[in-house]
């Protein structure tokens, strides 16, 4: 197969896209360094979770327009989807994109569109224009190089990658208008053509954003919680006033996204950056508060009936409905009790997970048939309307039962 496309990256976001861009028609090569991936896809089977996604990869695989390889070969378009995780100190770690643009840069021939989807620091992109004309000077304004961050939310992908809007910015105008014209034949949502250096930020600001409201719901919690005020009562009462629109407290905030992103920003511009590293500790602050008040609930009951009392731990994925537990705020909790605090038993329960390395999981019915104290962390919908809490103490930090609806 010749490909017209080569995509480096098939995770969550890098399998999707490719498979949506094969479902076209277009010949399409994924590229990932791990062989048990790639044996999957080749075998029209996908590795991750994900709604319509098999269908999709199969159908793309038995026709022959996707393939999947270690190594890229060469073709007209090439994608960089790799991850971009944080170092221990927070910093960007973009030495995958790195790594994935050194694969290509000996494959790269004139009129080639070469396109960053990774998240990634401001910058990136110039960063990556000068490492290929390094290396291939005779190439330079000859092709065309463009960053385009994916928006999809997790278990909505195919439909997201289609419908929502795009920005797209090149490192000039030629190369904005190229990409552009590439993602019109797979996207219905609007382009919108920028700057490299914009469309990078642009990403980042977009989960900082949503990462400040979520901190603003979360330290109303913790004032309500000293005022005696039910926040969810009050926040649903001034979301009646047209223009206020608060979020949900929570447990904390989790994924790889909206707890990731911000530090891109902050660990740039730390002293810009205030209210975004605010709300990155008052996030992360309202995990460990959920984990002390657990605790301190557990010594008032020993205290007063004289015996151990058994804590069910309702949910442990990094939000509602979903099984993925990357950076959990509910797996910090659970971490941070079980290390801290010696008394009485807890039982563990996660409806959309089978098992768990670290912790037994038993049903959530099950487990709060046994417990004296039931701890909500994820607001799944299972939870919902479960009534067999009388004479249980309740700590809800999420909003299962409230009026909010
Ligand atoms: N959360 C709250 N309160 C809320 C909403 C969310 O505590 O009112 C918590 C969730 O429980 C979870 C965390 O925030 O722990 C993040 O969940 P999310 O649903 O807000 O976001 P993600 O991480 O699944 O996906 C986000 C999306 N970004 C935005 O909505 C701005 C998605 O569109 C991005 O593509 C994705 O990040 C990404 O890949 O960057």
């Amino acid at each position: 197969m010749n490909p017209k496309v080569v995509t480096i990256g098939l995770g969550y976001i890098g399998l999707p896209t490719s498979a949506l861009i094969a479902s076209y028609g277009t010949n399409v090569l994924g590229v990932d360094t791990n062989q048990s991936v790639v044996d999957i896809i080749n075998q029209g089977k996908i590795h991750i979770v994900e709604p319509d996604l098999y269908e999709i990869v199969s159908k793309a695989v038995s026709k022959g327009f996707f393939k999947a390889s270690t190594k890229p070969t060469t073709a007209d378009v090439y994608l960089i989807v790799v991850p971009t995780p944080f170092m221990g100190n927070y910093e960007p770690d973009i030495s995958f994109v790195e790594a994935a643009t050194n694969g290509i840069i000996p494959l790269l021939k004139k009129g080639d569109l070469y396109i960053i989807e990774s998240t990634s620091p401001i910058g990136t992109t110039e960063k990556m224009q000068e490492l290929i004309f390094a290396s291939r000077p005779e190439l330079e304004g000859d092709i065309h190089i463009a960053y385009c961050p994916e928006r999809v939310l997790p278990g909505n992908v195919m439909h997201e990658l289609v419908e929502n809007d795009r920005v797209i910015g090149g490192v000039d105008e030629a190369a904005t208008q190229k990409a552009i014209s590439f993602y019109s034949k797979y996207v219905k949502g609007k382009l919108h053509g920028t700057n490299a250096r914009t469309a990078e930020m642009c990403k980042l600001v977009e989960n900082s954003s949503r990462d400040v409201q979520i901190a603003f719901a979360n330290e109303l919690s913790l004032i309500c919680d000293k005022a005696g005020v039910n926040v969810w009562e009050l926040i649903k009462l001034a979301n009646k006033h047209p223009r206020v629109n608060i979020l949900n407290p929570g447990c904390g905030v989790g994924g790889h996204c909206i707890a990731v992103d911000p530090y891109f920003i902050i660990s740039d511009f730390p002293t810009e950056s205030q209210m975004i590293g605010k709300a990155r500790e008052i996030n992360n602050y309202k995990s460990l508060w959920c984990a002390e008040k657990i605790i301190s609930e557990k010594k008032d009951f020993a205290h007063k009936y004289k015996r151990q009392p058994v804590t069910a731990i309702l949910g442990l994925a990094f939000k509602p409905n979903i099984d993925d537990l990357r950076e959990s705020p509910a797996m910090f909790i659970a971490d941070y009790i079980e290390k801290k605090s010696n008394i009485g038993i807890n039982l563990f329960a996660e409806p959309n997970l089978d098992s768990h390395s670290k912790y037994k999981l038993i049903d959530y019915k099950e487990a709060i048939s046994k417990a004296d104290i039931i701890v909500f962390l994820v607001a799944h919908d299972k939870f919902k309307n479960i009534n067999s809490l009388k004479n249980k103490l309740v700590l809800d930090f999420c909003g299962i039962n409230k009026i909010n609806e």
